[in-house]
């Protein structure tokens, strides 16, 4: 295929097979039919690794978009550091933030109580709706070029956009990238935080991959996006959310002044080898030797008579129970504390998806930690509520029993 930013041949480095759209939990299966192929390629010219195949968008994100924001406790206080870090020590009174993404508006609403003028943009309906009832001013749209002139037409320029795992989704990147250089004022920032490729080569996160990632960027693809079309990266901060993500802020290459923190990321990711195709190749032989632990793992529990069941039904599951090929023999049911897939199935691998509380009062021997990302809020929350008899399984950074 040709690369998305930069269009040059990529090259296939992992295939994971046949997959349903990630968040399409249903209460009736038969329903889920959909499947694309989920395989990542490298661009040897601008280090970008993305997805082979995407789902149109309209599949994914819609009017009952399946994740909200608001339901890590964690996640809720990073996003208001986020927001309330990148606002100026002064700013007049028609400063405009703007975020793109805005989900259920955990992070704008930190911008709305401070009587800031904002913007979400975010195209599922829903989530769109959850920001408006917290006081937050916000559009349903996919972001692009297009959109981003309708957005100054009807509100103005924005001084401050913000996102936070977000870019990642968009495959039109060159449209994107443009829409930011229309939308931020000529003194603006962009500051957008993703999955970092680091992180996800180091642990073998692999279930980083899955329809609406169609990108896992590093400082390195980042640069060479918007070098493109007249923005520049002017820092680069490392993130311990998600596993290990990197913020980035752009500007306007007239306007930049360029931190050293850019220059340090660039030079690590070269050291690392995340320019270099043999370390994608090399991860993809990793993800192959990762489910092969975990199914072993499985089935020597299953053949023992121990109950495994599952804990959080995330969107990365639905690479991980497709992939490996488990399904409720193995994994018995998921809770999960979004109100909106109690009572579903996981998409692909049919396994019951039930409420923390329903879990506990029957436990299982074992959990799988399918939010290893949120593992020390998790494992904090279920401690002394959970029976204490039951052990975490955990398959990120490698497979093992939590001790
Ligand atoms: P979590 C989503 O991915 C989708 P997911 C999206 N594409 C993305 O990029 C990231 O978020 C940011 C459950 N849970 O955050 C609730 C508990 O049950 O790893 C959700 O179903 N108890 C936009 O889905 C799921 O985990 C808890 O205490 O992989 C969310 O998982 C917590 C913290 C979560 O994101």
């Amino acid at each position: 295929m040709n690369c998305r930013s930069c269009f040059s041949e990529t090259v296939p480095i992992v295939d994971f097979g046949k997959m349903p759209i990630a968040n399409n939990f249903l209460k009736n299966p038969a329903l889920d039919t959909y499947r694309f192929n989920l395989a990542a390629e490298f661009c040897e010219t601008c280090s970008l690794l993305q997805l082979s195949e995407q789902p149109d968008p309209e599949l994914m994100f819609h009017d009952h978009y399946a994740f909200f924001t608001g339901l890590s406790t964690f996640m809720a206080k990073h996003f208001k550091e986020m927001a309330l870090t990148n606002l100026p020590l002064t700013y007049s009174q028609d400063f405009m933030v703007s975020e793109i993404g805005c989900n259920d508006g955990t992070l704008l609403s930190s911008i709305a109580d401070l009587g800031i003028r904002h913007l979400g943009i975010d195209p599922s309906q829903n989530v769109v709706e959850s920001a408006r009832s917290k006081g937050v001013t916000a559009e349903v749209a996919f972001f692009s070029e297009l959109t981003a002139r309708e957005m100054i037409k009807k509100y103005s320029q924005a001084d401050l956009i913000l996102a936070a795992n977000v870019i990642c989704h968009i495959p039109d990147i060159n449209d994107f990238a443009r829409g930011i250089k229309t939308f931020l004022k000529q003194d603006g920032k962009f500051v957008f935080e993703e999955p970092y490729i680091g992180s996800m080569i180091e642990k073998v996160s692999y279930d980083q991959l899955y329809d609406e990632h169609v990108f896992i960027f590093g400082a390195l693809s980042v640069q060479s996006i918007f070098n493109k079309h007249g923005l520049t990266l002017v820092a680069c901060e490392p993130q311990v959310t998600h596993g290990g993500s990197m913020r980035y802020t752009i500007m306007h290459k007239d306007a930049a002044v360029i931190s050293e923190s850019v220059g340090k990321i660039l030079l690590q990711e070269k050291e690392l080898g995340l320019d270099n195709i043999e370390t994608y190749l090399n991860f993809g032989e990793n993800c192959a030797i990762r489910k092969n632990e975990l199914v072993q793992l499985l089935k020597h529990l299953n053949q023992k008579g121990r109950k495994v069941a599952g804990y959080a039904a995330t969107s990365k599951s639905t690479t991980v129970l497709n992939f490996c090929n488990i399904d409720s023999s193995l994994i018995s049911y998921i809770s999960d504390s979004t109100k909106e897939k109690i009572g579903t199935f996981t998409p692909g691998s049919n396994i019951p998806v039930i409420s923390h509380e329903e879990m506990r009062l029957n436990p299982p021997d074992y959990l799988v930690l399918f939010a290893w990302n949120h593992e020390n809020e998790i494992l904090a929350k279920e401690s002394g509520v959970l029976d204490s008899n039951v052990k975490w399984i955990r398959f990120v950074p490698k497979v093992e029993i939590v001790q």
